[in-house]
C-alpha cells in the first residue's frame, strides 16, 4: 500500500511489532478471563451518502485500527489460540480497474506481522468451524457477558497508549498545531468563517491526514456543537477554532483556540481569556498518574468561580458557589475526555470506558456532562479543554438559576456582551511522573494568539 512506502522498512517494522505486542497482550487478558475464545475484529465498509456507490471516505473501525493497523476496507482480523489471521479482499481485474492493484497478502503480512492472510470469501467456511465466535464491532447494542469481559481487556488496553500509538498521536498534534496557526494567520474583520474553517483543513489535507471529528469554526462559540460557518468575521467577535487531525494510521488530536477576529481582545475578552487560560493551567498542573479525572475538572471549576466572582458575575462564596454548581451556568460541560484512535477515545463502548468501575455519571447539571472519571496512569492521553460561555437558554433558565438564590448577578451580563464563548484546549499524555502537553507548541498566551492573529493583518 502507497502508505507502507511512505513510511520506510524501519517504520513498516516499527508498526508491525507494536501490533504483534498489542494482539499477543489482548490473547494474554482474553485466555485467562475466556479461555480462548476466537474473536473476528471487522474493518466496516463506508457508509453510502446517497446511494451504494457514493460513499463516504472509508474509515476503518478503531478497534481493527488497534490491532490490525492499517485502513482495510471490509477487512476482518480473527484472533485464535495465539494466531492472527488477516482476511481482506480477492481483487478482480474489475477492482483494479475501478480503483486500482490491490496490496499482495505478502506485503500485509509484513506490515501488519499477521501470522497468515487469507481472502474473505473463505471467512465463512472458517468461521463456520469455530464455537463461541465473539465479534467486533458487537452485533447487539446489549454485551453479553462474555462480551463485556472481551470489552474490559481492550478497555484495560487501549486506556494506556503504547510508543507507537503517542508517536503517531505526536504526529495528529503537530499537524493540528500548523492548522491552527494557518487558522489565525488569514483572519480578519470581513473574511468568512468558511475561509478560516479551509485555511486549517487544507493544512490537514495537505499532510493526507483527515480531520478526526468535524471542525467547528465559529463567531458563535457559545453553541458548543455548531456545523454552521455561514457567518463572516466582524471588527471585534472572538472566533472559536475546535480543529483536530487524525494520522492516515487513525489516531487523533483534539485541539480548540479562541482568537480576536480584529487581533486584539477587547478587556472584557481578555478578562474572560485569561480567565479560561488560568482554569486550564491549573488543571493541566494537576494531571499526574494517580490523579482523579474529576478532581481536575474540580480544580478547573473553582479557578472559573473565584474568577466570576471577582468581576462580580457571581457573588458569595466559592466552595458554597461550586457546591451549588454556579460554575456549569458559564461552564457547563466536562474538562475533558479521553484520546486516542477515537477522539473520544472508545465511547463506543458508553462510559465502560470512561468511567472506572462503581463510578458513576452525577445527576447535577454540568457534571453529568464529564466524559471521563478515572484514576489517571502513564500512557493514557486526555484533553483539558474548560471554557466560558454566555448562553442566554441557560443564564435565563429559573430552574438552572435556583440553587443560586441571587447569587448570580445578571445586571453584570452586559460587561460582556462582546465575549460569547471562549475555550482553550490541549492533548495531554499522562507520563510516570506527571505529564506532557502534546500540542505545546502552539501558543496560547493572550499576546502570543494577538500576535499570530496580527502577523496575518501586517503583512496585507
Ligand atoms: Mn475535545
Amino acid at each position: 500500500m502507497a502508505m507502507a512506502h511512505e513510511r520506510g522498512e524501519s517504520g513498516i517494522g516499527q508498526l508491525a511489532s507494536a501490533l504483534t505486542r498489542r494482539r499477543g497482550a489482548l490473547a494474554g487478558l482474553l485466555a485467562n478471563r475466556l479461555s480462548d475464545r476466537p474473536l473476528l475484529v471487522s474493518a466496516g465498509q463506508p457508509p453510502a451518502r446517497n446511494y451504494p456507490d457514493n460513499t463516504y471516505e472509508f474509515r476503518a473501525s478503531s478497534h481493527f485500527l488497534y490491532l490490525a493497523g492499517l485502513p482495510m476496507e471490509g477487512a476482518a482480523l480473527l484472533l485464535h489460540r495465539g494466531q492472527s489471521t488477516l482476511f481482506v479482499h480477492r481483487s478482480t481485474e474489475a477492482d483494479a480497474l475501478w480503483h486500482g492493484e490491490t496490496a499482495s497478502p505478502e506485503s500485509l503480512q509484513v506490515a501488519t506481522g499477521v501470522d497468515a492472510v487469507r481472502y474473505l470469501d473463505e471467512l465463512e467456511g472458517v468461521t463456520a468451524g469455530l464455537s463461541g465466535l465473539l465479534r467486533l464491532p458487537l452485533r447487539s447494542a446489549v454485551a453479553s457477558a462474555e462480551e463485556q469481559v472481551l470489552l474490559d481487556a481492550l478497555i484495560e488496553l487501549r486506556l494506556c497508549h503504547d510508543d507507537h500509538a503517542v508517536s503517531e498521536m505526536r504526529r495528529a498534534a503537530a499537524v493540528t498545531v500548523r492548522a491552527h496557526r494557518a487558522g489565525m494567520a488569514v483572519t480578519r474583520p470581513g473574511v468568512r468563517v468558511s475561509v478560516i474553517r479551509a485555511a486549517m483543513e487544507r493544512e490537514i489535507l495537505a499532510e493526507n491526514f483527515t480531520n478526526a471529528y468535524g471542525s467547528i469554526v465559529t463567531t458563535c462559540g457559545e453553541v458548543l456543537h455548531t456545523h454552521d460557518r455561514s457567518g463572516t468575521c466582524g471588527p471585534s467577535d472572538l472566533l472559536l477554532a475546535d480543529v483536530g487531525a487524525e494520522s492516515d494510521l487513525g489516531w487523533a488530536s483534539d485541539v480548540t483556540r479562541t482568537w480576536p477576529t480584529g487581533g486584539r481582545f477587547s478587556p472584557s475578552q481578555r478578562a474572560m481569556y485569561e480567565l479560561v487560560l488560568a482554569s486550564q493551567l491549573a488543571a493541566i498542573a494537576a494531571v499526574k498518574p494517580g490523579a482523579r479525572y474529576r478532581d481536575i475538572h474540580l480544580v478547573a471549576c473553582r479557578v472559573l468561580v473565584a474568577g466570576l466572582r471577582d468581576v462580580g458575575l457571581l457573588a458569595g462564596e466559592v466552595d458554597g458557589l461550586l457546591e451549588r454548581g454556579a460554575h456549569a451556568l458559564f461552564f457547563p460541560h466536562g474538562i475533558g475526555h479521553l484520546l486516542g484512535l477515537d477522539v473520544h477515545d472508545m465511547e463506543d463502548f458508553g462510559d465502560r470506558a470512561g468511567y472506572a468501575p462503581g463510578r458513576q455519571r452525577s445527576q447535577q447539571f454540568g457534571l453529568c456532562y464529564l466524559r471521563l472519571d478515572r484514576d489517571l496512569q502513564p500512557g493514557m492521553a486526555v484533553t483539558i479543554e474548560p471554557g466560558i460561555y454566555f448562553v442566554p437558554a441557560i443564564l435565563r433558565s429559573e430552574r438552572l438559576l435556583a440553587p443560586l438564590r441571587g447569587d448570580f448577578r445578571p445586571d453584570k451580563l452586559g460587561q460582556f456582551a462582546d465575549v460569547r464563548g471562549i475555550r482553550i484546549e490541549d492533548d495531554v499524555l499522562v507520563t510516570a511522573t506527571g505529564h506532557e502537553v502534546l500540542t505545546a507548541q502552539l501558543g496560547k498566551r493572550p499576546d502570543e494568539v494577538e500576535a499570530m492573529v496580527s502577523s496575518a493583518s501586517s503583512a496585507c
